[in-house]
């Protein structure tokens, strides 16, 4: 019979937010570290990538779930078994409160699966933002990250990487933490 291994430490991490805030796009740049045109994601991608953090080499099997209302109603189902999420909205001015204010249901739906997991807070497409904008938007999303309990805030580019591999490798501790590992 063949022998299954099964890595130590791989944790899933679920990537969640609304349709087009850019998820797949940036599960690409921290898998390849290229900006390749994603489309619209049918149910759920896979990607599985080890980390390296405090000493320990992580294996993050990267759940990126479709963000399009039609496809809603099994992520309770997908959710189960969640260690880390990054929960992504637009920070676009044309997007961002629409895309901001659809989290909150992502984030039910995480806790009610999951208990008090790590979920960072992730504002993507911040190549569209400029710097005053960007001291408007760090304001407007430290009264949300409290109420509802989020470990923190990264401002991410898939177009460029800025702060992507900031954001796993920030998550990965904090599961790695979640888990005692470190
Ligand atoms: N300017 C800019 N565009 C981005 C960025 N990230 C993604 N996009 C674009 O936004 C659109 C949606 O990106 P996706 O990665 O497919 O978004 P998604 O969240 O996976 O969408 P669903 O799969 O429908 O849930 C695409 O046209 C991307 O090229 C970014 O950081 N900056
Ligand atoms: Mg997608």
């Amino acid at each position: 019979m063949e022998k299954v291994t099964v890595k130590p430490f791989t944790y899933k991490i679920v990537i969640a937010g609304p349709g087009g805030v850019g998820k797949t796009s940036l599960v690409y740049r921290f898998e390849k570290n290229e900006f390749i045109p994603a489309i619209t994601t049918i149910g759920v991608n896979f990607v599985v990538k080890e980390i390296e953090i405090g000493g320990k080499t992580l294996t993050l099997s990267i759940w990126d779930y479709a963000g399009e209302k039609r496809f809603q109603d099994l992520f309770p189902s997908y959710a189960i078994g969640t260690s880390g999420s990054l929960v992504c909205f637009d920070t676009s001015k044309q997007f961002r409160m629409a895309s901001l204010n659809q989290l909150p249901s992502w984030i039910k739906i995480l806790r009610e699966k999951n208990g008090e997991i790590p979920i960072l807070l992730v504002g993507n497409k911040i190549d569209l933002v400029d710097a005053d904008d960007l001291v408007e938007l760090k304001d407007l999303v430290q009264p949300f990250i409290k109420k509802y309990n989020l470990q923190g805030v990264y401002f991410t580019s898939a177009r460029d990487g800025r702060g992507v591999n900031d954001v796993f490798s920030n998550l990965a501790y904090l599961v790695g933490k979640y888990h005692k590992l470190f």
